[in-house]
């Protein structure tokens, strides 16, 4: 279903009409992939509209235009504050938020220093980002031919845009083959990540993850899973190297990402992961995490920030 136009996008420090949000076809972004971003949800709650984890996106948003040398003309305080203002402006209750950062219209060629960096923020309502049942049943996966990046070539701790050619080919490979979502293995075989989403795989009460230094994003949603998996579930954590065949043998598996939020992944490579269906450990994150940031659930991590106060 094509995205529902809101009313406003901001961009360089305006509100434009939704269709008037344009750029030249010459900006450095569309030739050369050079733009950073980050995508949030607002959900609706009891006590009004809230922003999940909005500072710590727009830190990550900070710190991807950094490694790549992209000076925004913000403080992240100033961003954060736009954001909820696009917010307010398209009287949105939940939405999901994509701020970008790219290099626009300037000189031409790899150099990207002669173009300008701009910046627009815009918001829609964005359901289920794995298809209407996949909360509660899971979602069939499968191991993409697709590596993700190598380490030193891509950063994967940048979200930069050219990532995301990477994520499409494996994203489309699965979609083609009849999967929903395909996972990735970094250059040396070890589970990476999903297209757009962080992996967990649990075996025996224990819980792995891909460290930092398999080409994973460093998720917003994974470090909340992480907290709660700690904290609330007292689970063992491993931070570490996974054998793609750890796939195959687990007990459970999920996805974490914030338009995913929790996914649980009923199969593999057509393989069940444990009885095919969400799991305990995956059920329960899930329960607390779409407890807390709906509103139902006190919000003791401050994890949410109110669109109107
Ligand atoms: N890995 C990748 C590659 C990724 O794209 C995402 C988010 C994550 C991990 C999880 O990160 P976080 O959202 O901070 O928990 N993917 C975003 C974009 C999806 C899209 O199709 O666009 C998202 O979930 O918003």
């Amino acid at each position: 279903m094509p995205v529902q136009p809101t009313e406003w996008i901001w961009m360089n420090g305006e509100f434009v009409p939704w269709k008037e949000a344009k750029i030249h076809v010459l900006s450095h972004v569309i030739h050369y992939g050079t733009s950073v971003f980050e995508g949030i949800r607002c959900y609706e709650t009891a006590k009004g509209s809230q922003v999940l984890r909005l500072r710590d996106h727009i830190r990550r948003l900070f710190d991807s235009a950094k490694i790549y040398r992209m000076e925004i003309p913000y403080s992240i305080d100033d961003y954060c504050e736009i954001c909820l203002e696009v917010i307010r402006r398209n009287k949105m209750e939940a939405c999901y938020i994509r701020p970008v950062v790219y290099r626009g219209y300037g000189d031409v060629g790899v150099n990207p220093f002669g173009c300008p960096v701009e910046t627009a923020v815009a918001v829609w309502d964005w359901g289920a980002y794995l298809g209407p049942e996949a909360l509660a049943k899971g979602v069939d996966a499968c191991v993409s031919t697709w590596s993700r990046m190598a380490p030193n070539t891509l950063p994967a701790m940048a979200k930069c845009a050219a990532n995301y050619m990477n994520s499409q080919l494996i994203k489309m490979e699965a979609l083609m083959g009849g999967y929903v979502e395909g996972i990735a293995l970094d250059v040396n075989g070890s589970v990476s990540e999903g297209s757009g989403e962080n992996i967990f795989v649990i075996r025996n009460g224990t819980v792995y993850t891909p460290s930092l230094n398999h080409s994973v994003l460093p998720g917003i949603t994974r470090d909340g899973v992480l907290t709660l998996l700690q904290k609330e579930l007292h689970k063992e954590i491993r931070h570490q190297a996974i054998p793609r065949e750890m796939l195959y043998i687990a007990d459970e598996i999920f996805f974490a990402g914030t338009a995913a939020e929790i996914t649980p992944v009923a199969t593999v490579d057509r393989l069940p992961v444990g009885a095919g269906r969400r799991g305990p450990v995956t059920e329960a994150v899930q329960k607390r995490y779409l407890e807390i940031v709906t509103g139902r659930a006190e919000d003791i991590y401050n994890w949410l920030t109110p669109v109107r106060s």
